[in-house]
């Protein structure tokens, strides 16, 4: 996770000061792009402890189209509290785009299952995407996507370096990042999603390409930063996913299993609203 602490020092050192929404202060760049090559383990952060089973409940509960917090909070996962109304609701936010994008003529488009389809008979396609950026919608949703537009893209297996399955990267625009505590959080949850939609597909995950537009360390998570900065990333992880799920609407948290983690402590911040 080298990349991740490059692009913290980046914006550490070459930031400028910026104002923004939240009236918290940021140092903040504009463009980025992170690559993580996901058959080199995967790409949790490892300069602070992380909890990948708020990051698994969160892409469990895009993937069902929800937008309640409730299921969330049945699983003790308080990420997404700040947001919500009193009875929970956030909006149509990812879940509602990604599984039930409303078309101008009543219907609704289920953009995981597009793409999945595509995937499997068109793999070739340039056009493999989500976008949970709904232009008509973003006034009803309590929050516009941060994680706002991905694509698949597959290469045929390379003989030559021993690959016999098709090979599935990712590339994310994120439109804002807050790099301290929100990016590890979506690295891990794209990284993961690849690798689910690869099973599905009979296809080997092989790159997650994170690109970032306002990339920022809000004010009140420099000290946070400086000291991460001290600390040596360490071996990845690995993930193991149950075999047996062949549908991505299928997955349960119980059928991921994180292994050889051995991160260094967790550091605290406080959330921007
Ligand atoms: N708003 C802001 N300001 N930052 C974000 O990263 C962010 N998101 C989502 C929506 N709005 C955002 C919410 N994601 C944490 C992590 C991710 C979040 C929100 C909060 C957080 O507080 N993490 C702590 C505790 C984690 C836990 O409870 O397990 C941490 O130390 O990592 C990004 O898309």
């Amino acid at each position: 996770m080298q990349q991740y602490l490059d692009l913290m020092r980046h914006v550490y050192e070459h930031g400028v000061d910026k104002q923004d929404r939240t009236g918290t202060g940021t140092r903040s760049v504009f463009g980025y792009q992170m690559r993580f090559n996901l058959q080199e383990g995967f790409p949790l952060v490892t300069t602070k402890k992380l909890h990948l089973r708020s990051i698994i409940h969160e892409l469990i509960w895009f993937l069902k189209g929800e937008t309640n917090i409730s299921y969330l909070k049945e699983n003790k996962v308080s990420i997404w509290d700040e947001w919500a109304d009193e009875n929970g609701n956030l909006g149509p936010v990812y879940g509602s785009q990604w599984r039930s994008w409303p078309t101008p003529d009543g219907k609704h488009i289920d953009q995981i299952a597009q793409v999945i389809h595509q995937l499997k008979n068109n793999p070739d396609s340039r056009r493999i995407i989500v976008s949970a950026w709904n232009v008509a919608e973003i006034e009803k949703m309590a929050l516009p996507p941060c994680h706002a537009f991905f694509q698949f893209y597959v290469a045929p297996p390379n003989k030559e370096k021993g690959q016999t399955k098709a090979q599935l990267s990712c590339q994310l625009y994120q439109r804002s990042a807050d790099i301290f505590l929100g990016v590890p959080f979506n690295i891990a949850s794209y990284a993961l999603l690849t690798m689910m939609v690869a099973q599905v597909c009979d296809m080997e995950a092989a790159d997650f390409i994170h690109t970032l537009g306002d990339a920022h360390l809000y004010s009140n998570h420099l000290e946070q930063a400086t000291l991460q900065l001290t600390r040596t990333p360490k071996s990845l992880p690995k993930l193991k996913i149950n075999p047996e799920i062949k549908s991505i609407f299928d997955f349960r948290y119980e059928d991921f299993t994180l292994v050889d983690y051995d991160p260094h402590p967790h550091i605290k911040a406080e959330v921007a609203v």
